[in-house]
């Protein structure tokens, strides 16, 4: 009879809290936490929450962050007073703890309310796919990558992925950690560093010195010794600007493709950071909603369980595009997405900015000129096949 209610789909649940929406990193600041309720109110217009188990989420215990994050960087990410102006050149004196205060992490109101909503909303989806309660489990809130034990980094204080991804350690044996944001996944990648455990792949614009963080090169796999269990679990596809959706997807399909037949993983945890769309604020690549979501889709269609983040993503009204198809391929019904965004959504003014008729599968972005030879993309595939080879469970 349940067969009737969900007729061969996944029980996806949609995890996340309004609460975290109404922070501001400040006036400049590219990171836009209300991306989160652009993207919320497309997912309801279309009426996708019907299809869901939707939670909003709690917070997390200082005692969850802690199960990575360090007690001396908590205590003072917790206290530290907030700054109302960023700091910057006009007053280098003041001195930078753990990097919070910065312009890339500034110390706002509400920081730590802020951080643990984001982690709360992982973790409960996490725990979701523990207890085999969802296939999928989506949080927009989480996908803050580049956040260390110890230091804040690039627009991230707590590192929800890294939590999530050691409450998924506790119940299943292999987690596969993919990553499509164009920054490199640093943080995660430098926490499962020493465990064959944890397989991670970052997807990423590489260009040291000019493009943030720096590290993820083609040969950075993990430890170099052998005798250490990490060793070949770290993966890195570093790429050029304006790559396309039919390289990515190829690139992406060969590598996923053989690393899920090599490394087995029980469950994925995806980062969808939209910045790797065209168009995008601070991103370099050409992808399309369509190449983006296909990533998405390839990997629901390998039937393993998944928790999927959100990320980067600095041109709001494409964030809430892309994440919204994501929503739909995960429910599954993509196709019966009309391509007009509906009339009676709310916000549906930022979706009017550049078009006539707002479609959600509408180009987006200047294209970039495409830097990224067949050739290269060859050699990287060749370098990733070489790497699985030392890979087996
Ligand atoms: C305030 C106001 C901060 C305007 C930051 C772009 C700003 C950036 C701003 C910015 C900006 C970065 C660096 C240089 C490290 C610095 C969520 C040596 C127009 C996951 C984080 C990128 C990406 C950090 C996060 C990067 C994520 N780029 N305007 N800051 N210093 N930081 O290059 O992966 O998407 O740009
Ligand atoms: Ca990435
Ligand atoms: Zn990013």
């Amino acid at each position: 009879e349940y067969d009737i209610v969900r007729p061969k789909g996944k029980t996806v649940s949609f995890h996340a809290n309004p609460e975290m929406e109404k922070h501001h990193f400040g006036q400049t600041h590219p990171m836009k936490p209300w991306r989160l309720t652009l993207t919320k109110s497309l997912v309801t217009s279309y009426g996708m929450t019907f299809a869901m188990d939707n939670y909003t989420t709690r917070t997390a215990t200082y005692e969850e962050l802690n199960s990575f994050h360090a007690s001396d960087y908590l205590d003072y990410l917790a206290t530290a007073p907030p700054e109302d102006q960023p700091r910057d050149v006009d007053n280098p004196d003041k001195e930078v703890k753990f990097n919070l205060g910065g312009s890339d992490c500034p110390l706002f109101h509400g920081l730590y309310d802020y951080c643990s909503m984001s982690a709360g909303s992982s973790l409960d989806a996490a725990r979701k796919i523990c207890n085999q309660q969802s296939d999928i489990a989506i949080a927009w809130g989480g996908g803050l990558h580049h956040a260390k034990r110890s230091e804040a980094s690039g627009f991230c204080y707590i590192n929800d992925i890294v939590l999530g991804i050691l409450q998924l350690l506790r119940c299943y044996p292999r987690v596969l950690y993919i990553d499509i944001d164009v920054h490199h996944g640093d943080g995660v990648e430098e926490a499962f560093f020493s465990t064959d455990r944890v397989m991670t792949v970052s997807f990423h614009k590489y260009q040291p010195e000019v493009f943030f963080p720096g590290t993820g090169g083609l040969d950075d796999n993990g430890p170099k010794s052998e005798h250490n269990q990490g060793a070949h679990h770290a993966i890195n596809v570093p790429l050029n600007d304006g790559i396309t959706d039919e390289q990515y997807g190829w690139l992406f399909e060969s590598i996923i493709g053989k690393t899920n037949e090599s490394f087995r993983p029980s469950v994925i945890a995806l980062q969808c950071g939209a910045d790797s769309l065209a168009g995008d604020r601070l991103g370099r690549f050409n992808l399309q909603v369509q190449g983006h979501g296909a990533c998405v889709n390839f990997c629901k269609s390998l039937g393993i369980p998944m928790v999927i983040f959100g990320g980067g993503g600095y041109t709001p009204r494409n964030v809430a595009r892309a994440w919204a198809y994501e929503t739909a391929i995960a429910i599954g019904c993509q196709s019966k997405i009309p391509e007009v965004i509906p009339a009676h959504a709310p916000w549906r003014e930022h979706f009017i900015h550049d078009t006539i008729f707002p479609t959600l599968e509408q180009i987006l972005g200047e294209p970039r000129a495409n830097r990224n030879t067949q050739k290269r993309l060859q050699e990287i595939v060749m370098h990733v096949h070489e790497q699985l080879r030392f890979v087996g469970h």
